[in-house]
């Protein structure tokens, strides 16, 4: 496939609440959207990048910086596939989610001109997946009751609460209390814990939770296993996970026996397909993250939830649940469930006038020559 030009959309998105996590509250999604223009037909790619680099060292400037000056450029002095993309990009180190957003482009330029949806070429085994909803840390207990009574009204098959030190043991406690016996519910720290916490953390043994995702820092393996060695709750491993290598040692080592998978944060879905298959290989569950993705981002999660490893609910949530209207046609609920796309490429059709619409600045154009 021959790049002619790569379009660099920087957009902020209004959320419909905010969304508060252990490293901070955002009341809006900025979000860096590529349009690859190809001989074969243009592709779109979502990056997953936040506006800060609080939940990871990648945020949306430092994207464009790389898209721009390497990413973008190497694409458009070769003639490259979505399966050369990761190989091209290799004299670049890390930024895996910069990379993601650009192979996801090609991958999507490639498929939709052959006529083949990502959930084929993925390798999905079912139509529709089943949804969770991640939950921020509320202002008050009472205000986060109604909001998870909101999600389960809406038919969402497992609550998510994000956690940190002080608003951890009494709202789960409380959820815990107002579902259903026997109902899905996880929590998420996003790192906000260290090893010191381990007795506090046995405190949440209490509440048959699915799983305890990401307590400690990225880079501390060997704490996590330290708690999965002293507490029952499952350990599931997010931020750490930055590619398949990285999984294999964690789930041999006992830090995670379940993983979290965001292909943008593992350098693409490529990759994410490989993760998967190596998790299904051990025997060891998966689940879709998500990271507030417009449809774009979400078409390809869901394409990839779909895949057999994926037997847990994902943060694979409705269009609706951050945005009032969505950059593609939107993602309905439909009994806990969102159809996989069936179309070429993503599946999905970019509305171009709300592109242009929530756009922070002129579209950038990289150009072949
Ligand atoms: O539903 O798309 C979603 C968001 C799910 O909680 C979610 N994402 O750590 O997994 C995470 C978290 C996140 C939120 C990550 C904000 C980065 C910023």
């Amino acid at each position: 496939m021959r790049v002619e030009a790569v379009e660099l959309h920087r957009l902020a998105i209004p959320l419909v609440r905010p969304f508060e996590t252990s490293f901070g509250r955002q009341t809006g999604r900025v979000v860096l959207l590529l349009r690859v223009r190809t001989d074969v037909g243009d592709g779109w790619g979502e990056c997953v990048a936040m506006v800060d680099p609080f939940y990871s060292s990648e945020f949306v400037s430092g994207c464009e910086d790389v898209i721009r000056h390497y990413l973008g450029p190497a694409i458009l002095a070769a003639d490259v596939t979505a399966e050369s993309a990761a190989g091209l990009f290799s004299f670049v180190v890390g930024h895996r989610m910069a990379k993601a957003a650009v192979e996801t482009a090609l991958l999507d330029a490639q498929l939709r001109a052959a006529g083949r949806s990502f959930g084929s070429y993925f390798g999905a085994v079912r139509d529709s997946v089943e949804c969770g909803v991640s939950v921020g840390i509320s202002p008050s207990i009472p205000q986060l009751l109604d909001e998870v009574s909101g999600y389960v009204d809406q038919g969402y098959r497992r609550i998510k609460l994000k956690i940190k030190p002080g608003w951890d043991l009494e709202p789960v406690a409380a959820v815990r209390e107002l579902l259903q016996p026997g109902a899905l519910l996880q929590v998420d720290a996003n790192t906000a814990y260290t090893l010191d916490d381990v007795e506090h953390l046995r405190e949440l043994d209490a509440f048959d939770l699915l799983l305890i995702e990401q307590p400690f820092v990225e880079e501390d393996i060997r704490a996590h296993v330290a708690l999965a060695a002293a507490i029952s709750t499952p350990v599931c491993l997010d931020e750490s996970i930055v590619n398949t290598e990285v999984a294999i040692d964690a789930i041999e080592r006992r830090a995670t026996s379940i993983v979290n998978i965001k292909a943008g944060r593992i350098g693409g879905y490529l990759e994410a397909v490989r993760l998967h298959d190596a998790c299904l290989e051990r025997n060891v569950p998966v689940w879709c993250g998500g990271m507030l993705e417009t449809g774009i981002g979400r078409a390809a999660n869901v394409a990839l939830a779909a895949l057999p490893g994926f037997t847990l609910p994902g943060d694979t949530s409705a269009s609706d649940r951050y945005f009032a209207e969505d950059l593609t046609e939107p993602f309905v609920l439909r009994d806990g469930t969102l159809d996989v796309p069936t179309g070429a490429g993503s599946g999905v059709t970019v509305r171009d006038e709300l592109v242009a619409a929530w756009a922070e600045r002129p579209v950038e154009v990289l150009l072949r020559g």
